[in-house]
Order: structure tokens, then sequence, then C-alpha cells
């Protein structure tokens, strides 16, 4: 494979990206980070997996909500999230990381192993060499883990419904699933103990951040 992209010793910018199971509070703690940074004077590109382009976020839609006489299938699915990082990492985060940015992803390759790996069940191997070919060298830097169990997160995830919100096609499988997922993740900050750092996320907002940001703070000034 020819990469023409980043290499993770060449670029300037430093990269983020926060997983865990849904609810966990990876979309608080971004924006409290992405704070942070302002505060320190970094450029900052918060972005999103699925998503982050026009074509991603498209495919995003699908991945998230389709409903009609045919399902998404679990290979279709796995291709869909890859499709939409191969176009999010060229576009997108190779050039904020070459022009300097701190970017910031909510879910990445993680996410993949975790959801359509463990969850799903699919290949293992396979998934490590479609992330490879999607991400092109670029690994994040770090990794933070927001760690919460499947039943507290379905939790937090019913009291936000009762506040208007509406169960993606993903969140609404089983509980198992969901546990399979969050023991997958374990699993990969087991076996990457230098990029992905674990956070309880059953802490208060304030406790959590700190923590975040005393992994962080070293690579961003
Ligand atoms: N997916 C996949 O399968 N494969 C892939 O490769 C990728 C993704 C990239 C994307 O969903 C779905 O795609 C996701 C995985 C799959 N599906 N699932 N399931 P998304 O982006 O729409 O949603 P999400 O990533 O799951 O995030 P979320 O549900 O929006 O949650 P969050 O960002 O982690 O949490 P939050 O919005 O900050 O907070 C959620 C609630 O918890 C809210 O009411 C907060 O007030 C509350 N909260 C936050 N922090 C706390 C603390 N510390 N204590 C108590 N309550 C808290």
């Amino acid at each position: 494979m020819t990469n023409t992209a980043d290499s993770t010793n060449d670029r300037k910018g430093v990269f983020i990206t926060f997983e865990g199971p849904e609810c966990a509070g990876k979309t608080t703690q971004i924006a409290l980070l992405k704070r942070r940074c302002d505060e320190l004077g970094r450029k900052t590109l918060v972005t999103r997996e699925p998503g982050g382009t026009e074509i991603g976020e498209a495919l995003r839609n699908i991945v998230k909500h389709h409903v009609g006489d045919t399902a998404v299938t679990d290979h279709a699915e796995l291709l869909l999230f890859s499709a939409s990082r191969a176009q999010h990492v060229e576009k997108r985060i190779i050039p904020a990381l070459e022009a300097g940015y701190v970017v910031i992803c909510d879910r990445f390759i993680d996410s993949t192993t975790a959801y359509q790996g463990y969850g799903r069940g699919l290949d293992l191997e396979f998934i490590k060499t479609l992330n490879a070919f999607a991400v092109r060298g670029c690994v994040p830097d770090i990794t933070i883990l927001l760690d919460l169990s499947a039943e507290e997160s379905h939790e937090r995830g019913q009291k936000r419904e009762e506040t208007l919100f509406v169960e993606d096609r993903i969140e609404s499988e089983e509980i198992d699933f969901h546990r399979r997922v969050r023991d997958g993740f374990m699993k990969l900050a087991e076996l990457d103990s230098e990029r992905v750092k674990v956070v309880s996320a059953v802490n208060s907002v304030e406790k959590i951040e700190l923590e975040i940001f005393r992994y962080v703070a070293p690579l961003i000034g």
C-alpha cells in the first residue's frame, strides 16, 4: 500500500481521540478539553466519527438511522464506518495536524474494533487491517477511554430519552451486545496501554476533566 499520508512522527499537531460506550460523557469532556486548548492558545479542531466530512455525515445518517425494508448488514456497517474514516482522515484530520492543530475526535478506530469486532463478532484481524488501510499511519497520540458499564450507559440513555432523545440503530442493541463492546474496549486498553488511557466515567464531570487533563497536558503544552 502506498502511504502518501501522515506518519505519526512528522506531524506538527496533536491527535487526541475519545472512546467509550454511549453516554460515557465523551461530548461533555471534549467540550471541556476544547476550552482548555483555547485557554492555552492552541488551534483546535473538534470532530467526530462517523462523520466529520460531508460524505462522512451522509454515511453517519445511514449507519445510525437507516430504517427500510433492507437492514444494513454487519459487513456493510463495518465498511461504512471505514469509508467515513478514510475520507475524514485524508480530508480533515491530516490537513489539520499538518497545520499544527490539536485534533480532538469523538470516536475513531477503537470504536470499530469494539463495536464491529467484539460486539458484532467480525474478524478482529481483518478489522485491524481495515483500520490501518483507512488511517494510513495517522494513529492517535493519545486515546481517552471513558469507561462505563453497559447497565450504567443504558440508564443514562434512558434518562436522556425522556428529554426527547431518540435511540439509534446501534444503541438499541440488546444489553449483551453492549457488554461485549465494553469488554472489547477494556481489552484494547490492556493491549495498547501506552496510547489508551482508561478514565472511569462514573465520577463527577469535574473530576473526570482533571484526570483527562493530567494525561493530555504534556502533549498540548
Ligand atoms: N460506532 C461504531 O459502531 N463503529 C465505529 O467505528 C464508530 C461508531 C466510529 C455513534 O453514536 C455510534 O456509532 C455509536 C457507536 C457507533 N453507537 N452506539 N451505540 P453517537 O456519536 O451518536 O453517540 P455516542 O458516541 O454513543 O455518544 P453519546 O451517546 O452522545 O454519548 P457521550 O458523548 O459519550 O456522552 P454525553 O453526550 O457527554 O453525555 C451523555 C449523558 O450523560 C448526558 O445526559 C450527560 O449529561 C450525562 N453525563 C455526562 N457525564 C456524566 C457524568 N460524569 N456523570 C453523570 N452523567 C453524565
